[in-house]
């Protein structure tokens, strides 16, 4: 029943198909089903089958487009459900979360954002296209504990470095702790740019900021 339901939420995606996307996560709320299995099972599997197609000249910048739209509105229809489902209620700590200069992905680090926030921090997530300028202030303001950053291309993760050394500029690289993530970042990319942590999934980052501070 549910695989079926997975198959055509990830269908929902490949027809870029916003309206169906969000029956189908509404659906998986009112029967139930974890509203992240509903991502990573379903909706996920869509959007990756069209990166893949779009890598290989199979779909162009329009299905893309379209597919991301539809991915953004069936996590946003799910977001609430996930923010309810968090059961950790103590503040963990202040995480300042953004997709780098550059680099307009937003889907996956606002749904790193939700899990963080679900799970007990405090999230000040600054959207995409942020320049390291920007990052470095709201942590300064805010009195960050963690600097959260999602590259989604190879051309852009380098500004995950950069921020790293904006950060050891202004002699904040000692209070903060860095972690990044995003398809293309790898271990051999966090100890490069030495971040203190790095996950491949929203579950994953929740684990590694808590880690980060040693909770
Ligand atoms: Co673009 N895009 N895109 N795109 N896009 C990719 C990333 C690409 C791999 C597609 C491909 O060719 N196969 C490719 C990058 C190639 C490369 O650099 N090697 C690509 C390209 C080339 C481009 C453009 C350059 C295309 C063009 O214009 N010619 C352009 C770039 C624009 C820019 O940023 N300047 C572009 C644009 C777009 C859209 C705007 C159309 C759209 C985004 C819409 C939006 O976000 N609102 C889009 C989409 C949808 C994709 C794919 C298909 C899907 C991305 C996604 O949302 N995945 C993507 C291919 C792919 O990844 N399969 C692709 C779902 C999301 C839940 O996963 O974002 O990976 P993800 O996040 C995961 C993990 O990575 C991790 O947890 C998340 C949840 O599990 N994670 C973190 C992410 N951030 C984390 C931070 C952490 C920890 C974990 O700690 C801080």
């Amino acid at each position: 029943m549910s695989a079926e339901l997975f198959q055509k939420m990830a269908q929902s995606i490949i027809d870029g198909d916003s309206d169906a996307a969000v029956e189908l996560a509404n659906e998986a709320i009112t029967t139930g089903i974890n509203p992240l299995d509903a991502i990573t099972m379903g909706f996920v599997i869509g959007v990756n089958q069209v990166g893949e197609a779009f890598a290989c000249g199979d779909a162009f910048l329009p299905e893309l487009v379209m597919a991301g739209e539809a991915m953004k509105a069936a996590v946003s229809t799910l977001e609430p459900e996930m923010e309810r489902r968090g059961s950790e209620r103590q503040m963990l700590g202040k995480v300042v979360l953004a997709t780098v200069e550059g680099d307009i992905h937003e889907i996956g680090k606002s749904l790193v954002g939700t899990m963080l926030s679900a799970s007990g921090f405090q999230v000040y997530d600054l959207g995409v296209d942020v320049s390291s300028d920007i990052i470095l202030a709201k942590t300064k303001e805010v009195k960050a504990d963690i600097v959260a950053m999602s590259a989604l291309l190879t051309t852009t993760m380098v500004k995950q470095r950069e921020v790293i050394e904006a950060l050891e500029k202004a002699g904040l690289r000692g209070q903060v702790k860095v972690m990044v993530g995003g398809a293309p970042v790898t271990k051999d990319w966090v100890q490069k740019i030495g971040a203190d942590g790095y996950s491949e999934d929203a579950i994953g980052a929740v684990a590694v900021a808590k880690s980060l501070m040693g909770a």
